[in-house]
């Protein structure tokens, strides 16, 4: 029979991929039986209803005269410390290098010189490794904490390729890719609902991101303003973030802003990609795509780069299509490829749908699981 675990999540609580998988993998290992202590600095977006197996540590840094920078670090591994010694966690698994897998690490170490041995499971999401690995101020504290792990994955073999090339590593590194939720799989889809943003005749293209710059959101709009002219449609953004203001300036400077729907951050999104007929990911690096991941499950077909992880996600021609970074025509052309044609359409949608059971919980979280048992019988 399977031992059931007592674990310790960190992860950042905001709207963004890391979060979202590690939320997601928390309530999933709860509903298998095991106990999940949540340890972030406030409540994760998508943690939702109270169950009886979850529970959430919130780290406080106070606020102290002398900090210019706020010690969230230490005041997260400190936390760790406690939670661990006296929840009596059998490990930690840490989304997200920086900060979290090199407090994870001290944690560890302090906990040994106690007598306790804490596993540490690192798993690694994208931007820790291809934007921050870039940036040599890191570098020596990401790679150590990564060796320093019991055990890490990363999300897709592009970025397991990227961390090998990026930093001095000399641990395995597992590839478990993003997964879709219960809800996710089962999602419905409205016509009333569809009615609230399009006209019967109009396609419906969404984008759904947190707006960072590596997203390349005016693509995503000079895309769109290349679409509408040879289909009627419209455009759905969902998320926010840092370029939200430039984007909505660019609409308006195209004369396209009543064509486009700036929806905002919605904790539950599935319900709006399930009305959209094509999604847009034209991403400047992506580790894997957990957006057009959702995206597809809701029979959504993506137009998107061909960047980091994305190929291993999105099939050219069979799923939807990709193009270089920042080639806006050939996205646009590929939009219109495939809204032109119902049939063709339809063929990509049920592709798409069924691409996204490859990703299903049922198939991911065993390979978690598998990982932690790994980890604890080598104790
Ligand atoms: O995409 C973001 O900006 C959020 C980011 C994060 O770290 O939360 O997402 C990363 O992790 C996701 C979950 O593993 C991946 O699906 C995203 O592709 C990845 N983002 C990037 O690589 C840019």
């Amino acid at each position: 029979m399977q031992r059931m675990l007592k674990i310790g999540i960190v992860c950042y609580p905001t709207y963004g991929g890391s979060g979202v998988v590690a939320t997601e993998l928390g309530k999933a290992l709860a509903d298998q039986g095991h106990e999940i202590h949540f340890i972030t600095y406030s409540q994760p977006v998508r943690l939702g209803a109270a169950h009886k197996r979850i529970r959430y540590h919130e780290v406080n840094v106070s606020d102290y005269p002398l900090f210019f920078y706020p010690p969230y670090e230490s005041v997260l591994a400190s936390k760790m410390v406690d939670v661990v010694k006296y929840e009596n966690l059998d490990l930690l698994h840490v989304h997200y290098a920086i900060p979290h897998a090199s407090a994870a690490i001290t944690a560890k170490m302090v906990l040994a010189q106690e007598g306790i041995y804490l596993p540490v499971i690192t798993t690694l999401h994208g931007t820790d490794i291809t934007l921050l690995g870039k940036d040599a101020s890191f570098e020596p504290v990401i790679s150590f904490a990564i060796n320093q792990s019991d055990a890490v994955s990363a999300v897709s073999q592009s970025l397991k390729n990227d961390t090998y090339k990026l930093f001095g590593i000399n641990q395995e590194i597992e590839v478990i890719p993003n997964f879709l939720n219960a809800e996710h799989q089962t999602a419905p889809s409205s016509n009333e609902l569809r009615s609230e943003y399009a006209l019967p005749e109009e396609k419906v293209i969404v984008h759904m991101s947190n707006f960072r710059p590596v997203k390349r959101i005016i693509d995503v709009i000079e895309i769109f303003e290349r679409v509408h002219h040879a289909i009627p449609s419209k455009l759905i953004l969902l998320g926010d973030g840092p370029e939200r203001t430039r984007a909505e300036q660019k609409c308006r400077e195209l004369g396209i802003n009543d064509l486009v729907t700036f929806v905002g951050n919605l904790k539950q999104p599935q319900e709006l990609l399930g009305i959209g007929d094509l999604f847009m990911l034209p991403s400047e690096s992506e580790s894997f795509g957990l957006a057009a991941l959702e995206a597809m499950a809701a029979g959504l077909p993506v137009i998107s780069t061909n960047t980091g992880g994305l190929p291993e996600v999105n099939r050219h021609g069979v799923t939807g299509m990709m193009s270089d970074v920042g080639d806006v025509e050939d996205m646009a052309k590929n939009c219109i490829y495939l809204l032109s044609d119902e049939k063709r359409l339809i063929k990509f949608k049920d592709q798409a749908r069924k691409r996204a059971e490859d990703f299903s919980l049922e198939k991911i979280l065993p390979l978690y699981e598998k990982l932690y048992q790994t980890v604890l019988e080598r104790v």
